[in-house]
C-alpha cells in the first residue's frame, strides 16, 4: 500500500500520509510527499494543498528506528522535501489531529497555514531523545510564538494542546473534532485568496532573559545531559541572526554532532526498551482483563499512601485500611498533604484535591475490602506478618479480586501460598515516593495467572506507571542489583575510599545520589537483625551505634536539620576500625576504580537474571534502573552502559575481583 496518496475536492488537493503506527516520516513518506507535493505544485488546475495523516495520529515525527541504521534506501532529504513545501507557488494547510511532534510539527511549521482539532498536540520532543529538532524548528518558532514559549517547548519537549496553539498564534484555525477533512478543504478554499506565506521570515520577538530562566529552574533536572542546552543556544542563535539561512545551517550542524554522539544512542533505546517493557512475553495480546474498578490498599504508611494517590487522581476509588485509628488518621493526612503540596505548584486545582479525596474510604477493617477489584498490600517487610494479612484476604476478597504485594524483597510465591488462589496473586512493586516514581515491577508468581498479569500491566499504564516484569527473586531485578553495587561499595570502604569519594563519582557518573547517601535516605536499619550486639559488618557496625540514616540525623553522614549531609568523625573511626581487622592496607582509589567495581557487578548481575529468565529482556533491566533508581538516560540504563564498556572489559575485571562471571559475559572473553 502507497503511503503517500493524493484526491481531489475541486481546486483543492488533498494528500494523506497513511504510515502506522504514528506516521512517521519514514524514507518512503519523505519520497512519497516529495514527489506528489511537486506534482501539484506543478499543476495549475490545483489552487490549494491539504496535507493530512489518516489513522490516530498527524506525523509523529522522524521515524526513530531508522535513525543509526545504516541500510536505510537513499532519497529525499528532509530539508529537500521542507524547502518544496515552503517555495511552494500556492497555499498548504496542514490539517492536524492526534499528535504533531518533532519532524512533524516541523513539517507544519513550514506549511503556510495550520487548521487543527482541539484534542490535538504539538511539540517538539527531540530532547527527550537526546537530539533537537533538524529541520528548522528552533528557528520558525521563535518567529511564530516568540522566544520564550519556543525555548520552552525545545527545552523541556513537552508539547502544547491545539487550544493552546491557537492562542499563540500557531494554529490558525481550530476545527470541529470530527470534521477535520472537510473543515480543512473549506479553510483552504479561503487561503486560496490569502496565498502562501512563510514563517521563516518573520521577526524573533522577545526576551533571551527567558533562556537564562529556564536553565536556572532546570539546572538539576539537566545535569550532563547536553540536548536542552544545544536547543536553547540555537533558539539564541535565531533571535540574533541575520540571514534566516544562517540560522537554519547552524541548527542543522548541531542536530548533526547530537545525532553522531553517544547519549541520543542511550536515549533512542530507552524510547524503544520503555514501549517494549510493556510486552510480556508468552502472553497473547487478547488475552482478556478483568475489571478494576475499585482498589483496597492495606497499610496506611508512606508507601500505602503513596499507593493509593496513584488510583485516586485517575478516578478509581481506593479503600484504605490500617490497623489503629491514629495511624490511619496520620496516612489520610498525608495524602491530603502531598495533594495540597501539588496543587500548590499547580498540578491539580483544588476542587480536584477534593474530588480525590472524596474517592477514599478510609477503615479499620479488612471486611471493607471486599467489593475491591484489587487489592495491593504494604505492610511491614516480614513474611509471616505478609502471610497472615493474605490468608485473611482470601477469605474476605471477592472472587476474582487480584491480589497484590508490594514486597520489595519477599518470595511472592510464598506469600500466594497463603491463599487458596495463587493465580490471583502477584507483585506489585512500587517505588517511593509511589505517586511520583514511574516505575513499577510487576512480580510474576508460578502461578500468577496470564488474566491477573495482564490487567495489572493495562492498569499500570493506565496510572501512567511504565511496568516491568520480574521473575520472583530476591530484591527481583532492581533491588538484587542495587545490593550487588551496595557489596561492592562497603568493600570499597575497606580498601581505602571513603563514603564521600564513592558517593561524589556516582554522582558524576549522573546518579542523582551516591550508595551511602542512597542508604541514609532509606534507613540504615531496612533489613538489619536489631541485635547490637552481633556486628558483622559496617552497616551493623553503624546500626548499632544508633547511627539509622537521615531518620535520626546521623547514618554514614551527620545531617543538620536541613538534611544536609557532612563527613562523620564517628563514621570514619567505624570504618577505620574494620579495615584493621579484616588487615586490608589502605590504599589511593581513583574514580575509575569506583565506578567499574560497584557498576560492572551490576551488569552481571542483570545478565545472571537474564540467563535465569528473571528479566524478560536487557532493556526492561534498563528501565528499572533509569526510572526506578535515576540512573542517568543519557547512559542508557546498566545493560546499554555494559554493552559501551564491552563485554570482555567488564567479564576480565570481574574475574580478576573473584566474583563469578554470567556465562553470557563470560563468553565474550577473548
Ligand atoms: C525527530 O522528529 C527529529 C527531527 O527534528 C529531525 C529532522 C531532520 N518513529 O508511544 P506509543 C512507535 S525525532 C518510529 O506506544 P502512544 C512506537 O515505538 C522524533 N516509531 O503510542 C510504538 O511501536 P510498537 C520526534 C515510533 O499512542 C508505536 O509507534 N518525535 C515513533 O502511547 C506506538 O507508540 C517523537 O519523539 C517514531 N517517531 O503515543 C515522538 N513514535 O507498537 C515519539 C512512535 O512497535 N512518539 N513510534 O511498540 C511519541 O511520543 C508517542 O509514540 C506518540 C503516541 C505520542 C506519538
Amino acid at each position: 500500500m502507497q503511503s503517500v496518496t493524493s484526491t481531489r475536492d475541486g481546486e483543492v488537493l488533498i494528500l494523506t500520509i497513511d504510515n502506522p503506527p504514528v506516521n512517521a516520516l519514514s524514507w518512503h513518506v519523505r519520497n512519497g510527499i516529495g514527489e506528489e507535493i511537486g506534482k501539484a505544485v506543478a499543476d495549475d488546475s490545483v489552487k490549494a494543498i491539504v496535507l493530512i495523516c489518516a489513522g490516530r495520529t498527524f506525523i509523529a515525527g522522524a521515524d526513530i528506528s531508522e535513525m543509526g541504521n545504516p541500510n536505510i534506501p537513499s532519497g529525499l532529504t528532509f530539508l529537500e522535501v521542507f524547502d518544496t513545501f515552503e517555495h511552494a507557488n500556492k497555499p498548504i494547510i496542514a490539517a492536524i489531529h492526534g499528535s504533531a511532534l518533532g519532524g512533524g510539527f516541523e513539517l507544519a511549521l513550514v506549511c503556510h497555514y495550520r487548521i487543527a482539532v482541539p484534542s490535538a498536540q504539538l511539540g517538539l520532543p527531540e530532547v527527550k531523545l537526546g537530539l533537537i529538532p533538524g529541520a528548522g524548528g528552533t528557528q520558525r518558532l521563535p518567529r511564530v510564538v516568540g522566544i520564550e514559549q519556543a525555548a520552552i517547548m525545545v527545552s523541556l519537549g513537552e508539547p502544547i494542546s491545539a487550544v493552546e496553539g491557537h492562542e499563540r498564534g500557531l494554529v490558525d484555525r481550530l476545527a470541529e473534532e470530527t470534521s477535520l477533512r472537510a473543515d480543512a478543504i473549506t479553510f483552504a478554499r479561503e487561503c486560496i485568496a490569502m496565498g502562501p506565506r512563510s514563517t521563516r521570515n518573520l521577526p524573533v520577538t522577545g526576551n533571551l532573559a527567558a533562556i537564562e530562566k529556564l536553565k536556572a529552574e532546570n539546572a538539576r533536572k539537566w545535569r550532563g545531559f547536553e540536548a536542552p542546552y544545544v536547543a536553547l543556544k540555537c533558539v539564541e542563535f535565531a533571535a540574533g541572526v541575520e540571514d534566516p539561512e544562517d540560522g537554519l545551517r547552524f541548527e542543522r550542524e548541531a542536530f548533526v554532532r547530537l545525532r553522531e554522539g553517544t547519549q541520543t544512542k542511550a536515549q533512542r533505546h530507552m524510547f524503544f526498551a520503555e514501549r517494549q517493557a510493556a510486552k510480556v512475553e508468552g502472553l497473547p495480546k487478547d488475552t482478556p482483563l478483568r475489571d478494576i474498578r475499585r482498589v483496597g490498599v492495606v497499610g496506611a504508611g508512606t508507601m500505602g499512601g503513596g499507593i493509593a494517590m496513584n488510583f485516586l487522581q485517575k478516578g478509581i476509588p481506593v479503600a484504605l485500611v490500617e490497623q489503629a485509628q491514629d495511624n490511619l488518621d496520620r496516612g489520610v493526612g498525608l495524602i491530603r498533604k502531598n495533594y495540597e503540596a501539588l496543587a500548590a505548584k499547580g498540578s491539580f486545582s483544588a476542587e480536584q484535591v477534593e474530588q480525590n479525596l472524596d474517592l477514599l474510604s478510609p477503615s479499620l477493617a479488612l471486611e471493607d475490602l471486599s467489593d475491591c477489584d484489587l487489592v495491593i498490600e504494604a505492610v511491614y517487610e516480614v513474611m509471616d506478618v505478609k502471610q497472615e494479612v493474605f490468608a485473611k484476604l482470601d477469605r474476605i476478597c471477592k472472587p476474582g479480586a487480584i491480589l497484590a504485594t508490594n514486597t520489595s524483597y519477599l518470595d511472592v510465591n510464598e506469600i500466594a501460598s497463603a491463599t487458596s488462589r495463587p493465580q490471583d496473586v502477584l507483585g506489585m512493586h512500587f517505588f517511593s515516593p509511589a505517586n511520583v516514581m514511574k516505575l513499577l515491577e510487576v512480580v510474576r508468581g508460578d502461578k500468577t495467572s496470564d488474566d491477573a498479569l495482564a490487567t495489572v500491566m493495562a492498569l499500570a499504564k493506565r496510572i501512567g506507571k511504565i511496568a516491568v516484569v520480574a521473575g520472583v527473586c530476591h530484591g527481583f531485578i532492581g533491588n538484587r542489583m542495587l545490593a550487588q553495587r551496595q557489596h561492592a561499595a562497603l568493600q570499597l570502604l575497606l580498601e581505602g575510599a571513603s563514603p564521600e569519594q564513592i558517593d561524589r563519582a556516582h554522582f558524576a557518573f549522573g546518579m542523582p545520589m551516591g550508595p551511602f547517601q542512597m542508604s541514609d535516605l532509606a534507613g540504615l536499619d531496612v533489613g538489619w537483625h536489631r541485635d547490637p550486639s552481633r556486628v558483622e559488618t559496617i552497616r551493623d557496625a553503624l546500626c548499632a551505634a544508633g547511627r539509622l540514616g537521615q531518620k535520626n540525623g546521623k547514618g554514614f553522614y551527620d545531617y543538620d536539620e536541613r538534611r544536609n549531609g557532612t563527613p562523620s568523625p564517628e563514621t570514619l573511626a567505624i570504618i577505620e576500625d574494620f579495615r584493621s581487622r579484616s588487615n586490608l592496607p589502605k590504599r589511593e582509589i581513583t574514580d575509575e576504580e569506583i565506578i567499574e567495581r560497584t557498576l560492572y557487578p551490576m551488569v552481571n548481575e542483570g545478565h545472571l537474571m537474564l540467563e535465569e529468565g528473571k528479566a524478560q529482556r536487557a532493556s526492561d533491566i534498563d528501565v528499572v534502573w533509569v526510572h526506578g533508581y535515576g540512573w542517568p538516560a543519557y547512559r542508557g540504563g546498566p545493560m546499554h552502559w555494559g554493552e559501551q564498556e564491552g563485554a570482555s572489559k567488564i567479564a576480565a575485571a570481574l574475574e580478576k575481583q573473584g566474583i563469578p562471571v554470567a556465562a553470557s559475559l563470560k563468553e565474550n572473553i577473548g
